[in-house]
């Protein structure tokens, strides 16, 4: 069985400047050595004619997410800069969809859900609806980062009723605390996203 077909979308999860370049803000080690895995997936859902997402953290220049304004995270994806692009290497088809998360100072981390910083009131991102209006049931997450946006996202993506592949080997994790990564994947093991490997 090819692992593409029109029923399934490859999710590539914040492969941004900020998190993928040993230069960002944000840097997540190994993050730019993934690009090559991420690649060669998109290689094969373009020839299978399944879609490509990718997501974007996009921020204001203030949110409570970032610690200057109270919360945990460098200052980082802020909307419209450069470390808010996707990676230069990564080979994202021309009209493959964008969606971008987090620009009305929501603090969420999936790609599914943005949530009110302030009364944790959470509400959906276009994704969802762009997967459904393309009858896709099975999804499969890569990207940055393996702890924070890969992990909610493929959550969510499980809690929704897609069938979900997280590709662990085309993710890097930000381990805050050692082993965040590891503990990541054994969560979204405990959920029911299928671990895997790209290829
Ligand atoms: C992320 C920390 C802060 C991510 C986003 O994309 O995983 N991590 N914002
Ligand atoms: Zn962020």
């Amino acid at each position: 069985m090819t692992a593409y077909d029109a029923t399934t979308a490859l999710v590539v999860v914040d492969l941004q400047n900020d998190f993928a370049d040993p230069a960002g803000s944000l840097a997540v080690a190994g993050g730019d050595a993934i690009v090559p895995r991420v690649n060669d997936e998109v290689r094969r859902a373009t020839e299978a004619g399944a879609l490509i997402v990718a997501t974007q953290d996009w921020h204001p220049e203030s949110t409570p997410h970032f610690a200057r304004d109270g919360g945990t995270w460098p200052v980082h994806c802020v909307g419209g800069t450069w470390g808010a692009e996707l990676h230069p290497s990564f080979a994202l088809p021309a009209g493959a969809p964008h969606v971008r998360k987090g620009s009305n100072g929501e603090d969420g981390y999936s790609g599914f859900t943005m949530r009110d910083p302030v009364t944790g009131a959470e509400r959906p991102t276009e994704l969802e609806g762009l997967l459904r209006d393309r009858g896709i049931t099975r999804v499969r997450v890569c990207g940055l980062a393996t702890d924070y946006c890969v992990k909610a996202t493929a959550l969510d993506a499980v809690r929704l009723g897609f069938a979900t592949v997280l590709l662990a080997d085309a993710v890097a994790a930000v381990d805050l605390a050692p082993g965040d990564g590891e503990d990541a994947l054994g969560a979204m093991s405990d959920a029911g996203v299928e671990i895997a490997v790209s290829g």
